[in-house]
């Protein structure tokens, strides 16, 4: 994890290599500081000079995160939220606290700012690496605990089980998808850059210790277009309603649009324990402006997390702040089962997904993927596919010129199919027009498209 927290009657800003539990801090340094300022005064990153005391051994850990750098030469720790170089480097008058855990590794550290007389630093931009902490109101022990003694306390008394339902929800293209994947650490469902990519709800099973986590990845929601679209929508709106805690994802690289406005009002009507989780924080904001006031006023929110599904930062604590707003319950799933999609689905999923890839404009929103035939061989499992496409023009497309395109379609798919299966397999793959299926009611029977439950 990287996190920074900031605590403002102190000003004192804390940034995290590694979860910190209380107590797990064994050793103290001290580094003269600097901050990173844009033109416009805006904190934007930090760096500290370290003593010979501390070595690159110190650091492994640190600079496992991408915004992290080490100068040998120089002696420079430096951590850089943005790619971009720093307007001003300012030092600081109270040198940098590091701590360290018993193996020695820089857990993280705190910078007390200038006092607002003396140095107005902005801290807009740090905003989606920030942390917030949970209210005194909800744990009145913890008023005198240090933020992280807060955040990452054990828990002294007997934890019991939780369990629940995890709607993760969201326009198209904000990453829902890319997030269930890195919550289970491997492909349950599958990604593409193309928005409308999911269309049927997955659920990926996360089971620890102390919970199981039921994610629901939801097909976006848009303004249908078709009978396909208006279904995929029903089932995505669906799954909040059943939920124990809705995230609402967005894209905090982008400001929100109506689209979020109105996911965002269907999410208030729900019960359940609402999360903003802002995702892409890897990716800088197209119109360099900081966009998080703007999705906060879409809330009220019960907790917003910060994060990048993608370069996989800032899950624990989302993981963590779930597991918190979940009721308490019994398993719901074995604790082995990680996703409630059959491996014949999820094999067609991965034909979509190529297709997806490998095509453009109308042509990966027509494809549906169909399993006519899954067979034991002697050494391989055998299964025959068929794409099918809305028109003729599509399906030679989708064939190319001597079967080329069918050709790395399949090689592509074939091979994630034999990684998710773990076994050789012979995919027979067709190509077939069915004409407008999108919009016929039989066909989307077919094909799967019917309302069930999520
Ligand atoms: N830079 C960046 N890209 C991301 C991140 N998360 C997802 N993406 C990219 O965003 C695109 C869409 O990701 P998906 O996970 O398919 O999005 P989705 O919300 O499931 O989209 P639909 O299924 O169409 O609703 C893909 O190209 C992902 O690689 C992230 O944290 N950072
Ligand atoms: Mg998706």
């Amino acid at each position: 994890m990287f996190a920074i927290s900031f605590d403002s009657d102190n000003r004192t800003l804390y940034w995290y290599f590694t979860e910190i539990m209380a107590g797990s801090t064994t050793a103290e340094d001290e580094g003269t500081a600097f901050l990173y300022l844009d033109a416009a005064q805006q904190l934007i990153g930090a760096q500290i000079a370290l003593d010979y005391d501390t070595t690159e051994h110190n650091l492994t850990g640190a600079l496992e995160h991408p915004v992290v750098s080490f100068d040998s030469d120089t002696r420079i720790l430096a951590i850089r939220l943005f790619d971009e170089t720093p307007a001003e480097t300012i030092e600081l008058v109270e040198p940098a606290v590091m701590d360290f855990d018993d193996s020695e590794q820089l857990q993280g550290f705190e910078l007390q700012l200038p006092a607002i007389e003396q140095l107005d630093v902005q801290l807009e931009r740090i905003v989606p690496f920030l942390v917030t902490f949970d209210s005194p109101a909800e744990d009145p022990d913890d008023v005198e605990r240090t933020p992280e003694t807060q955040m990452f306390a054990p828990n002294t008394e007997e934890v019991a089980f939780r369990s629940g339902f995890v709607a993760l929800v969201g326009k198209p293209n904000v990453g829902k998808s890319t997030l269930l994947n890195a919550f289970l650490g491997r492909k349950i469902t599958i990604v593409s850059p193309k928005p409308h990519t999911t269309r049927i709800p997955v659920r990926g099973i996360l089971t620890t210790p102390a919970a199981q986590l039921i994610f629901v990845d939801t097909p976006g929601i848009h303004d249908p277009r078709n009978k396909l679209g208006s279904f995929m929508v029903d089932q995505a709106q669906r799954a909040i309603p059943d939920a124990d805690v809705v995230c609402f994802i967005v894209d905090i690289s982008a400001p929100p649009s109506r689209l979020d406005e109105r996911i965002a009002t269907i999410t208030r009507r729900s019960r359940a324990p609402r999360i903003l989780v802002l995702n892409k924080t890897d990716q800088p904001s197209r119109d360099g402006q900081p966009h998080l006031e703007a999705y906060r006023e879409l809330g009220p929110w019960d907790m917003e997390v910060a994060i990048s599904a993608l370069q996989e930062e800032g899950l624990d604590i989302l993981v963590d702040e779930i597991v918190r707003h979940l009721p308490i319950g019994t398993r719901l799933y074995p604790s082995d089962q990680i996703t409630d999609q059959s491996m014949r689905d999820h094999a067609a999923e991965l034909i979509r997904e190529q297709v997806l890839h490998l095509t453009e404009q109308e042509i990966p929103h027509s494809v549906a993927v169909e399993v006519d035939e899954w067979e034991e061989r002697e050494r391989v499992l055998y299964m025959r596919m068929t794409i099918n496409v809305e028109r003729e023009s599509q399906k030679a497309i989708v064939i190319g010129a001597k079967g080329a395109m069918l050709k790395r379609i399949g090689s592509a798919a074939r091979k994630q199919i034999e990684e998710a299966i773990e076994r050789p397999v012979y995919l027979d793959l067709w190509v077939k027009a069915r004409t407008n299926w999108r919009d016929d009611p039989t066909s989307l029977h077919w094909l799967g498209y019917t309302k069930r439950k999520t």
